[in-house]
This record gives structure tokens, C-alpha cells and sequence, in this order.
């Protein structure tokens, strides 16, 4: 099976990368995390991105706050689809990165996510590598009826209560 990349602008992004990890764990697919800045490490972050189709991965989740340029600049230096996840920070509640991440100008593309949107990244990255993978098709069937299960749990026991 195809890596799913993580890739994530500073340490201080890695609470909502968690949650992308976690989720791919819990799935079984293989993943690769990485400290790579569109601004800090340029050269790395381009390397990164030339060379990932050739290094086994199928689908990149780049994470950044603030300016967020980050997915957009993976994006640039490779045809894999890159999912963006914005990061909130301290000022302007995400809306920021969310911008920066969302409005890309066409020819090059990022499938953004919510702010802070680390589960859905991970599970949009497992839709794209399930196209190819039967059995990740079935746990992801699998886990909508169990999450619907879930609230239909809920909905009994709150009209039970109320
Ligand atoms: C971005 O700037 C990072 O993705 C992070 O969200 C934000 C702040 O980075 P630090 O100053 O915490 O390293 O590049």
C-alpha cells in the first residue's frame, strides 16, 4: 500500500496532526511525518515534494498556520493529491490559513479541509488510497455505519431522558 505523507510547518502544528496520525493507526495505512517549512526549510519541503511519488507515497496532508503556504508550495513540485490543513493560531482564529490555504489559483490544486481538520484529512487521504485498496474501502464503509450506529445510540437514550 501507498504512504500517506504528513508533513507540518513547525512542532507547535503536531496536536492536530495527532489526531491525523491516530486515525491512520487505527485504519493500519503506513505514514511518514515530517517537519518541513515553506519559509524555514524551502529546499527540503521542495525535495520532499519532487521526490515523493518516487519514495512510495500516494497522498500528501500538509498542516500550517498563520500565512499558510505550506500546501500549496508541496503541491507545486508534485501530481499526488495534496489535502491542506489549516492551523489555527493565536490570531484571527485560522481564518488566515484557511485562506491561504483554500484560495489557490488554478493549475494547482489543495483539497482543504476545516481548520484544525485533522481526523477529516486523514480520512480524506484514506478515500483517495481506498480507490486502489478493497479492504481500506470496507473499514471505511464499516466505520460510517458505525459512527451512524453511534448517534442512533445517542438519539434513544437522549429522547429516553428528556
Ligand atoms: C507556520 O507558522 C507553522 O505551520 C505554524 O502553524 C506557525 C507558527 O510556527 P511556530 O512559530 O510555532 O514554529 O509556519
Amino acid at each position: 500500500m501507498k504512504k500517506v505523507g504528513i508533513v507540518m510547518g513547525s512542532d507547535s502544528d503536531l496536536p492536530i496532526l495527532q489526531k491525523t496520525i491516530d486515525t491512520l493507526k487505527s485504519f493500519g495505512v503506513p505514514y511518514e511525518v515530517h517537519i518541513f517549512s515553506a519559509h524555514r526549510t524551502p529546499t527540503q519541503a521542495a525535495e520532499f515534494s519532487k521526490n515523493a511519488e518516487a519514495n512510495g507515497f500516494g497522498v500528501i496532508i500538509a498542516a500550517a498556520g498563520m500565512a499558510a503556504h505550506l500546501a500549496g508550495a508541496i503541491a507545486a513540485g508534485t501530481t499526488l493529491p495534496v489535502i491542506g490543513i489549516p492551523c489555527k493560531s493565536n490570531t484571527l482564529d485560522g481564518i488566515d490559513a484557511l485562506l491561504s490555504t483554500v484560495q489557490m489559483p488554478s493549475g494547482i490544486p489543495v483539497a482543504t479541509v476545516a481548520i484544525n481538520g485533522g481526523v477529516n484529512a486523514a480520512l480524506l487521504s484514506i478515500e483517495i488510497l481506498a480507490i486502489s485498496e478493497p479492504e481500506l474501502s470496507k473499514k471505511l464503509k464499516e466505520k460510517r455505519t458505525a459512527d451512524e450506529n453511534a448517534v442512533l445510540t445517542k438519539d434513544r437514550e437522549i429522547a429516553a431522558k428528556l
